[in-house]
């Protein structure tokens, strides 16, 4: 079913076991030719979220600084983003233009996301799609000022989450993943990819 919460579309269980796994053969494809790196904080300790991406950008983040940049930190340029990924965008947003970038986000039992904003892409009228794979993970929104109230939801194995309009700049983050709470990952842990307009 869909609902909204603070302007988050959330599409819980859009995706079937069948479509879960087909998504995680295709990420693994990905990471296979772009392995994840741990990106480094501001503070210059790295995060705990190990990252990827396909697409003509990934975002990567290093003592220059963070960005969005054509090559994986090896200097392999990003694999292209697999069809299955791009289905998933068409069905749940309806546009004409394509995502540039499939960042993917790897959290294993102890990963965490601070609260954020997401604006280094040019255009903010284009929606960004995140889809969560694998344990679920605590997410918290809050509003595009920092501070407010926040509420927070449990992110599924299969949930499909549309940020547009006011809450594409809203803050927002990661508290905690639920370390066996899904079975699609042997190894456990939560997958995230965010489909992003970056130019
Ligand atoms: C709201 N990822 O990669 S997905 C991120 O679960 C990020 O890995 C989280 O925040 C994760 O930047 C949350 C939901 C999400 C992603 C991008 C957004 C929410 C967003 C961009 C703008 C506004
Ligand atoms: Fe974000």
């Amino acid at each position: 079913m869909k609902f909204s919460v603070k302007g988050f579309d959330i599409h819980a269980g859009y995706l079937d076991v069948a479509a879960q796994r087909a998504l995680l053969g295709a990420v693994r494809g990905v990471v296979a030719q772009a392995p994840f790196f741990r990106p480094q904080m501001p503070n210059g300790r790295p995060m705990s979220v190990r990252m990827s991406a396909s697409g003509q950008f990934g975002w990567v983040s290093d003592k220059d600084g963070y960005r969005y940049a054509p090559s994986h930190p090896s200097g392999v340029a990003w694999p292209s983003i697999p069809a299955e990924v791009l289905a998933v965008w068409q069905s749940v947003t309806g546009l004409e233009r394509q995502p540039e970038c499939c960042l993917i986000n790897y959290y294993s039992a102890e990963a965490k996301m601070g609260l954020h904003q997401d604006r280094d892409e040019a255009d903010m009228q284009w929606p960004v799609v995140s889809i969560s794979l694998g344990d679920e993970g605590l997410f918290r929104m809050g509003n595009v000022t920092r501070g407010g109230k926040t509420e927070s939801m449990w992110l599924k194995s299969g949930d499909v989450v549309v940020m547009g309009g006011d809450s594409r700049l809203a803050y927002h983050g990661v508290d905690r993943i639920r370390a066996g709470s899904s079975k699609l990952l042997p190894k456990g842990g939560r997958l995230n990819l965010t489909l992003r307009v970056v130019t």
